[in-house]
């Protein structure tokens, strides 16, 4: 590992060779169509058909087209120009939908944040990308945003904030202080770049850091993978996609998600929430061909299922990925929900692997499926770096035509996290079979994962640490029945230990994200080590004391 190597420069984007980027538009692969355009073929085909139904609006493919048009007019007239940063922060709504490809159709670059993120997440990417707006909700979706909105704006001169309501309706507030102008970190020959050769959207890295990395994805990058993720995932202009995950995940947007189903013309549900009651009411009325989850969720529909009395036969595909899905559980998606089982193994930085429709069972129960295009490059290495044979663990190293080379203005990160030839070092560790599929086994990146929910354990500990009955913390996974994984945090006490209700109130005034609070607090006089320096947690269950 090259983790001494001299920093690199902090690019918004790095970017691909230029050889290796001709060759990717000779190929094909990379079109030169921007994200902005996606509407428009489906609403010239066929304006009438359903597009996006949300709790919000039912929008057909003319009406959502004139709906982007309408929006990035709106944009235009606040000032926003082409390649300004703004973050969209949106629960699942049609609203979502159209502010998002509004904002491409204006040339800006949205910064995906999460509904549920708070202070501490909004600020950084605020602080980080120098944003001139914050779009979030007043109200829309039974969401409100507006006394967080107005605490990111006291903190960033300059911010605009969007807040958009249930009807259709916005309430903008304009901060007046001039904004600070700070010098873009281009990359050489940015003038050259082609508009679709450059960031079309930061998308949110699970992190391993302290402070949580960008992912600049292109229009040429990222319309790939969705291109090439519908006719894995027989998305076509029948499919009716339910959006049961939060809707700024890669996941939800692209694998193939909203973009996928809007690119082939089909329609998009908004699920406010995944829970069975709703969701399977959702299938059920809204005849659901086609969904993506995370394994909670995925055990929570085969929980209920047996129990409801919903009419479930319109869902021929359920797409599960995110984490882990345990093989018992993947073996009774069929019988129990009636759907195919397509496993999915992504990630915001670029990858994704699908299980084949043409698979047998047992690859698709007991793999995470192969890589989407034969472009995408994949090792699997060892602590060395030296490639290991199919079989064996490894971890995974990878690069191709929709992996990013670089993260956000990150350029001593990136040195780490990228080989010297452009390989992404994912942290994960997998098997690779001869088929290529890959089976996802554990990981060595400093992150928990609680069903799919990604938690940068370096992050937490160091808000943790600022609270004064705190003088060592370390977080660690432990196994949960249904998350797979959550976070417990094991402190020593400076003083009298401070309760568990103290340490939670103490990260949400902090304006943490609710799903990255611990779920446990363990007080301890020693945090043991094991020989890689990481807390041994199998020692510290047998000395626990609850906090
Ligand atoms: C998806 O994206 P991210 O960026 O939230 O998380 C990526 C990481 C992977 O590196 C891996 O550690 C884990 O999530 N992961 C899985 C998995 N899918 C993702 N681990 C085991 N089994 C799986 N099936 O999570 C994401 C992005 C696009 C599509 C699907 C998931």
């Amino acid at each position: 590992m090259n983790s001494l190597s001299t920093p690199l420069p902090d690019l918004d984007l790095t970017p691909w060779p230029g050889s290796l980027a001709d060759r990717y538009r000779e190929l094909g692969l990379w079109t030169g169509e921007l994200l902005g355009d996606i509407t428009r073929e489906h609403a010239r085909l066929h304006p009438e058909r359903e597009a996006i139904v949300g709790p919000d609006a039912r929008l057909d493919h003319a009406t959502l087209e004139s709906e982007v048009e309408r929006l990035a007019d709106c944009w235009r007239e606040l000032g926003w120009e082409p390649g300004d940063y703004v973050v969209l922060q949106l629960p699942n709504t049609a609203a979502f939908v159209t502010h998002l490809i509004s904002l491409w159709r204006a040339g800006l670059v949205p910064v995906m944040a999460l509904a549920n993120h708070r202070f501490a997440e909004i600020s950084q990417f605020v602080g980080q990308t120098r944003a001139v707006g914050h779009v979030c909700a007043g109200g829309l979706g039974g969401v409100d945003h507006a006394d967080l909105a107005a605490t990111v704006r006291d903190s960033a001169a300059g911010l605009t904030t969007v807040l958009v309501d249930g009807q259709g309706g916005h309430q903008i507030e304009q901060d007046p202080r001039p904004r600070p102008q700070l010098p873009r970190d281009l990359p050489p020959g940015w003038e050259d770049l082609p508009d679709s050769g450059r960031v079309a959207l930061l998308q949110l890295s699970g992190g391993s850091t302290g402070t949580p990395k960008l992912i600049p994805r292109t229009h040429d990058d990222y319309l790939l993978s969705v291109r090439e993720s519908n006719p894995i995932c027989k998305t076509t202009e029948q499919t009716r996609y339910l959006v049961a995950l939060p809707c700024a995940h890669n996941f939800a947007m692209s694998s193939p998600g909203i973009l996928g189903v809007l690119l082939a013309g089909g329609t998009a549900v908004m699920a406010p929430d995944p829970s069975p009651a709703t969701c399977f009411a959702l299938i059920e009325s809204e005849r659901i061909t086609m969904s993506g989850v995370v394994p909670p969720v995925a055990l929570m529909w085969l929980q209920a299922a047996p129990r409801r009395s919903h009419d479930l036969s319109s869902l021929e595909r359920l797409l599960v990925g995110g984490s882990r899905l345990p093989d018992s559980a993947a073996a009774r998606i069929q019988p129990v929900l009636g759907c195919r089982l397509q496993q999915v193994f992504g990630m915001a930085e670029g990858l994704v692997n699908y299980t084949r429709d043409e698979d047998d069972e047992e690859t698709v129960t007991t793999t995470q499926g192969r890589a989407i295009s034969p472009h995408d490059e994949v090792r699997v290495v060892d602590d060395q770096e030296c490639d290991v044979p199919d079989g064996q663990v490894g971890q995974l190293l990878t690069r191709g035509p929709y992996t990013i080379r670089g993260y956000f203005r990150a350029g001593e990160h990136n040195a780490r996290a990228f080989t010297r030839d452009g390989y992404y070092r994912t942290g994960d560790l997998v098997v690779r079979h001869p088929s290529g599929h890959l089976s996802v086994v554990g990981r060595v990146k400093d992150q928990i994962n609680r069903g799919g929910e990604k938690i940068a354990v370096v992050e937490v500990e160091s808000h943790l640490l600022t609270h004064p009955g705190v003088a060592e913390v370390s977080i660690v996974a432990e196994p949960d029945q249904l998350l797979g994984e959550r976070a417990c945090a094991v402190l020593i006490p400076a003083g009298e230990p401070p309760t568990a209700v103290e340490l939670r109130r103490h990260l949400r005034e902090r304006g943490l994200a609710d799903y990255k609070i611990p779920d446990r607090f363990v007080v301890t006089d020693e945090l043991p080590r094991t020989r890689v320096g990481k807390t041994d947690l199998g020692t510290i269950r047998d000395e626990r004391t609850s906090a």
